[in-house]
């Protein structure tokens, strides 16, 4: 209806425009089986509204190590619709509903949108981390929607988890991504103990990875394909 769209064009107001525009993007919807069920606009799928009524869309992680086995950490950018300031792993960011980045064949869509995202959040080349490069790990079914402050937006996703092991060059996008650092596992848990205190923000997929599955991977990052566990889609 017409009123329908009015409130959804009024959603967007004030906020930072690069970011508006972003919300134009067409993701890809899926069931609960990650079986793909059509496709809508990046706003439609993070609204409250929206993800209680059951819509679910596909995603990915990425954790990017250097040689030294240190993982790469972002700060979101203040200018960021969701999640604004939250620190969280090195990218995440969505498949888009087109030929490229829809193959599912060895999850190749989702790296190529994983390569996309790098370049675009961090600046790294695609040359620097090629496709052949990433290990996908396995599927994470959850959802946030219960954000402090936010009574409008959140996520309900199947996040596809990609590690990588490179060194890479940053030139960080400041409109999505406030600082960086590299930091040890013990590093990770300093900060994540620390970040009430300090006040810092952690995004929930990132906590929930944290507390489930990242230390255990991390461990075997020499042979994380032996971690792998594609069929499998966890429901958190
Ligand atoms: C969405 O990330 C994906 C996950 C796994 C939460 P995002 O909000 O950073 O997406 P984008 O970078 O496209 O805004
Ligand atoms: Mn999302």
């Amino acid at each position: 209806s017409s009123s329908a769209k009015m409130s959804g064009d009024d959603i967007l107001k004030g906020l930072d425009e690069t970011q508006a525009k972003l919300m134009e993007e067409e993701c890809i919807l899926v069931n609960r089986n990650d079986e793909r069920i059509g496709s809508a606009s990046k706003k439609i799928c993070h609204l409250l509204e929206n993800i209680n009524k059951g819509m679910l869309h596909r995603a990915f992680s990425v954790f990017l190590f250097n040689l030294n086995g240190d993982l790469l950490l972002q700060q979101r950018a203040i200018e960021k619709i969701t999640f604004p300031d939250h620190f969280t792993n090195t990218c995440c960011s969505h498949p888009l509903n087109f030929e490229a980045e829809l193959e599912e064949e060895g999850a190749i869509g989702v790296k190529r949108a994983a390569q996309r995202k790098l370049k675009h959040e961090l600046g790294i080349e695609p040359q620097q981390i090629p496709l052949e490069d990433f290990h996908f790990l396995t599927r994470i079914l959850y959802k946030a929607d219960n954000v402090p402050h936010d009574g409008k937006w959140g996520e309900h996703e199947i996040d596809y988890i990609l590690f990588i092991q490179k060194d890479v060059t940053v030139n960080a996008n400041p409109n999505e991504v406030k600082s960086y650092r590299y930091v040890s596992q013990k590093d990770l848990k300093d900060l994540i103990d620390s970040s009430q205190d300090k006040g810092m923000l952690l995004t929930p997929w990132f906590k929930l990875i944290c507390n489930n599955f990242l230390f255990k991977w991390w461990n075997k990052l020499n042979d994380v394909e032996s971690q792998a566990d594609r069929k499998t889609i966890h429901y958190m």
